[in-house]
Order: structure tokens, then C-alpha cells, then sequence
């Protein structure tokens, strides 16, 4: 597990390789600035290490350019797509100013946000993957306040009920434990789970 703990936000990640697989075909990144942060997951075509080289890109890419648009990142990593796999790749960024949250996606790596206690917010992601061919992008935008509880993942993870999981769980210890009880092994699993400090 890693933690993330700014003045802003409280996050927590996991990564477990599918059963028998020593490296994980998913990868992630997190980063903080003052005025943002990020929050990306990668999952590489196929599986072990020709997955993962497809896959280990995206947080090279998103570590030097991380102050691009969403869609500027994602047509980065595109590109570097030519010739191998490809992946599916989610980005995710607060805003500390505007209070706001972006995502945009390519493939299946999904994201939740119970807004208020109340109202979830689940964008879609664009089918398919990056995988270096012209590609329709899409950022969605959203408010979000203090003490909103988000959750971002993989497909090895499957979430029945993402509303009930945020619901039930008070803050991020509770919902990454809770999400941890589900896993199967049965694909790469990688999830960020946090919260917007007030
Ligand atoms: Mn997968």
C-alpha cells in the first residue's frame, strides 16, 4: 500500500499482480502540486511483462508533462503506443482551485466519487484503449467538496456496487479495506481510493 497525505487530499493505493504473475500489467501514478493533484491507473494489453511494458509508460509520461490537460496527456501516451500492446488508461485531476474534478478515460479503468454524501458521480469511460491509432478523447468535469470519497480501479477489481461501497464506508482506511475483502487475483488489480480534505 501507499499512502498520499497533503493539505488537500488523503489517498491510498493497491496493486497486486494476478495469481502466478510476479510483475503487475497495471500501473499507476500519483503526484501532487500545490494547486492539483493527479491520480492515473494503466492497464497493458495482455499480461506479465509484455503487458507491463506497454503499461510502465504512462507514469513516465504524466511525471514530465504534468501539468498538460488531461487530453494532451492521454494523446502523449498514445503515441508512445505505436508498436507495442497498448493499454487502458484513466487519469484523474483535482483541481484545488476551481474545486473541481476531471476524468478522462480510454478503456475500462473506472472511477466514483460519492459527491456531498449524496450524489454519485460515475463518468463513462471511451471504449476500447490507447494504442497508438487516432483517438477519440473525452474529459468530463465535476464539482466536488470537502470530505468526498472517490475510488478509481482496474477492471481486475470488481466493484458489484460502488454506491453502497461508498456509502458504507466512513473515510478511505474503511473503503480501502473494504475493497481489499473483494479481490480475486484473477487479473493484475490496482485501485486508488481518497478523499477531499476540508
Ligand atoms: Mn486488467
Amino acid at each position: 500500500m501507499e499512502a498520499i497525505r497533503t493539505e488537500e487530499v488523503e489517498a491510498y493505493v493497491y496493486q497486486k499482480a494476478k495469481s502466478g504473475n510476479q510483475e503487475s500489467g497495471d500501473t499507476y501514478f500519483v503526484h501532487s502540486e500545490e494547486d492539483y493533484s493527479l491520480f492515473a491507473i494503466a492497464d497493458g494489453l495482455g499480461s506479465g511483462p509484455i503487458a507491463r511494458q506497454s503499461a510502465e509508460i504512462i507514469p513516465t509520461v504524466l511525471k514530465k508533462h504534468h501539468d498538460e490537460s488531461l487530453d494532451e496527456l492521454l494523446s502523449r501516451c498514445n503515441e508512445y503506443m505505436i508498436q507495442k500492446r497498448g493499454a487502458a488508461v484513466a487519469i484523474v485531476k483535482f483541481d484545488y482551485v476551481k474545486k473541481t474534478v476531471q476524468y478522462s478515460c480510454v478503456g475500462n479503468v473506472r472511477f466514483y466519487m460519492l459527491h456531498n454524501r449524496e450524489k454519485m458521480i460515475y463518468p463513462l469511460p471511451v471504449m476500447g484503449y490507447l494504442s497508438g491509432k487516432p483517438q477519440k478523447l473525452r474529459t468530463q468535469e465535476y464539482p466536488y467538496g470537502a470530505g468526498d470519497l472517490f475510488i478509481m480501479h482496474s477492471d481486475g477489481v470488481a466493484l458489484r456496487s460502488p454506491k453502497s461501497l461508498l456509502k458504507e464506508s466512513p473515510g478511505p482506511c474503511e473503503l480501502y479495506q473494504n475493497i481489499t475483502n473483494l479481490i480475486e487475483y484473477a487479473d493484475d488489480a490496482t485501485f486508488i481510493v481518497g478523499n477531499l480534505l476540508p
